[in-house]
């Protein structure tokens, strides 16, 4: 099968792109790097070392033999869209290509609106290129699980049956997001059904949990490796616990700490994103997928964490800085996850396992982190200013002004990142 990989170059496109060339499909994708300048704009990188894309190329030529197409511009620009859909014309399109962070989302109207504009902007285009230059492709839309929000009820896949005044229908499940950029989620799921339907376009849109990790089996060079942003606007929970017990700082589960998600490992998220492109949705469909492994609190992840760094000699401290997010700190979370174990979906690595990898990755790569320190600790208040005081004032300790000194950490056991036997 031809691919097109939107957002190729992020912390999922790239290693997406080595899994399906091991998988022995055609790749092709498309950037406009904005990822990493904003992951600079806030003063920080990614952890693990990434090389500029062609050398990412080249890397690809030397190690694999193989030859992934790029094409460099925006979903902005609806010439380009369409132009990159009718040369490639690819099979399946896995669209990536999206501001992903909430934190970002919420900074101000700037941020918000730009959020937003860009998001619904690239779906639109990339839905009426498809529909002009590539009416057959299958669309694999990156959502997320946080367009449902946390209901007190358990969440299907997409759809439910309600019954109202004593009529029945099956209708797509309420949403409830938790930020603009979870909104703008939203709004693209409404887009890709309408346009599946009004155009009898092929799509799938992946309700993704939060994904963890540092690598997969395809990275088998550190040439290949994949973006690990830490930071408080570009680094996810689990992500950013291990970091925190790397550098010294205390580990932030917000609030009380029974914010559950969805989570789901790197190679996880890259088998599913590989099932989904080879098992396609028939013309007309519109398919949704929950994709996450397990649903775990970010109180379960911290301890899990806390406990996995005495295996590398650190003694991370758990503390609860005031949630800065508007959000339910416990809750009700059952989210159904059954479409993608139907079509042979099966956990690559246990939690411990994979928290275990990352703290391996992330200890050989401490200098970077180090150097990155002072922006990994929460600042940014989601809340009315004359609501609730900020964070900064609140809780100096929270804050890594002066986070004392870094610890030693011990070299990671040689097996860290053997993946679990079958
Ligand atoms: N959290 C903490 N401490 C931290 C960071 C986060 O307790 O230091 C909490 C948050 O308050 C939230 C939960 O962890 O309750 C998840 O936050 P997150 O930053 O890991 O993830 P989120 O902002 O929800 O967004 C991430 C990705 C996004 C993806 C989404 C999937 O950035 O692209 O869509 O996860 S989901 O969360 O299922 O919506």
């Amino acid at each position: 099968m031809k691919v097109l990989i939107t957002g190729i170059d992020g912390y999922s496109g790239w290693p997406l792109a080595l899994h399906l060339l091991n998988r022995g499909h055609d790749v092709v994708g498309l950037d406009n790097f904005v990822t990493r300048k904003r992951v600079r704009e806030v003063g920080s990188w990614s952890a693990t070392p990434i090389l500029p894309f062609p050398r990412r190329q080249a890397a690809v030529h030397e190690i694999l033999r193989k030859t992934i197409g790029f094409h460099k511009g925006d979903l902005s620009d609806y010439e380009f869209t369409r132009g990159v859909l009718a040369r490639e014309k690819p099979d399946a399109i896995v669209h990536l290509a999206e501001q992903r962070s909430a934190p970002y989302s919420m900074i101000d109207v700037h941020h918000a609106v730009a959020t937003q504009v860009e998001n619904l902007t690239g779906t639109l285009h990339l839905l009426y290129a498809m529909k002009e230059a590539a009416p057959d492709a299958h669309l694999v839309k990156m959502g997320t699980m946080g367009e449902y929000g946390t209901p007190d009820v358990d969440i299907p896949e997409g759809f439910f049956e309600v019954e109202f005044r004593g009529r029945k229908a099956t209708l797509p499940f309420p949403r409830s997001a938790g930020s603009w950029y979870h909104w703008s989620k939203v709004f693209d799921s409404g887009d890709v059904y309408f346009a599946s339907r009004i155009w009898g376009l092929r799509t799938t849109d992946v309700m993704q949990g939060v994904i963890y990790g540092t690598r997969t089996p395809d990275l088998t060079d550190d040439r290949l490796l994949t973006r690990f942003d830490f930071d408080e606007t570009w680094g996810t929970a689990l992500n950013r616990f291990i970091a925190q017990s790397v550098l010294g700082l205390p580990i932030t589960p917000y609030g009380k700490g029974g914010q559950s998600r969805g989570f789901l490992a790197l190679e996880d998220s890259m088998q599913s994103l590989r099932l989904a492109v080879e098992h396609p949705a028939e013309p007309g469909q519109y398919r949704v997928f929950n994709q996450f492994d397990q649903a775990y609190s970010v109180n379960q992840l911290a301890e899990t964490t806390a406990k996995v760094a005495e295996e590398f000699g650190l003694h991370p401290t758990i503390e609860h800085p005031p949630d800065p997010r508007v959000e339910a700190e416990q809750h009700y979370y059952h989210p159904i996850h059954e479409h993608l174990p139907a079509l042979g979906y099966r956990p690559m690595r246990s939690l411990e396992d994979g928290i275990r990898q990352i703290f391996g990755d992330l200890i050989r790569f401490r200098k970077r982190l180090v150097a990155k320190r002072h922006v990994v600790q929460p600042t940014v208040e989601w809340r009315r200013p004359d609501s609730r005081p900020l964070l900064a004032a609140r809780e100096p300790s929270a804050r890594a002004a002066d986070p004392g000194p870094v610890p030693e950490a011990t070299p990671p056991p040689a097996d860290a990142s053997e993946p679990r036997p079958a």
